[in-house]
């Protein structure tokens, strides 16, 4: 399989003009671009306690990390802000959970949930988180029995999403951070 260093992939990213910046033309993209992973090596941090962010560039227009999964770990049930989003999966394998809004009252900040599709990533195959249903849960499965690294595109570049809790059937607005930048851990973050 023929691969590309990352700073080839954001170059590559850059070049497409504003307007051709769509779901399908980036999908494509990435799964014609498989990247390189000795390339984002720089971005592996794993936590015992949380899956990590690891912030590798951001423009106006698209920021890109690495999410780093140690065996069990699994996201927050959560939305992206109504941006466009891509992953695709280098390391080890990743389930990915989505979800539908049956009943949803935003001033009690109430939703129920029901599970929707589900898919499973691996060896650099990309996936893009459909607008339409923008409800999702990303799993390292303990079964899978090993450790992951996701790397995702986000378009806008956003700091907030909403997260859903099944239990309380509550969603509520949440903040995300980085772990590290340019692969130097953020200040105040202990792995
Ligand atoms: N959207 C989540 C990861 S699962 S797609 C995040 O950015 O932390
Ligand atoms: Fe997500």
């Amino acid at each position: 399989m023929k691969t590309v260093k990352v700073e080839n992939l954001i170059e590559g990213l850059c070049r497409i003009p504003e307007a051709e910046f769509t779901c399908d033309n980036v999908y494509r993209f990435l799964a014609e671009n498989p990247v390189d992973v000795d390339s984002i090596a720089a971005y592996f941090h794993w936590s015992e306690k949380f899956y990590t962010r690891n912030l590798i560039f951001k423009n106006e227009r698209f920021e890109m990390m690495t999410l780093c999964w140690n065996k069990g770990q699994v996201s927050r049930i959560h939305n992206h802000a109504d941006q466009m989003c891509w992953m695709t999966v280098p390391i080890g394998k990743l389930r990915g959970q989505n979800f539908r809004a049956v009943e949803i009252d935003e001033t009690k900040g109430f939703c129920r949930l029901q599970e929707t599709d589900q898919f499973d990533l691996s060896d650099c195959l990309t996936a893009k988180v459909e607008l339409e249903e923008p409800i999702h849960q990303i799993l390292n499965l303990p079964e899978f029995d090993e450790r992951a690294v996701s790397l995702h595109i986000y378009s806008k570049p956003f700091d907030k999403c909403l997260s859903y809790c099944r239990e309380t059937e509550r969603f509520s607005e949440v903040s995300l951070a980085y772990t590290s930048v340019g692969g130097v851990i953020c200040d105040g973050i202990q792995l």
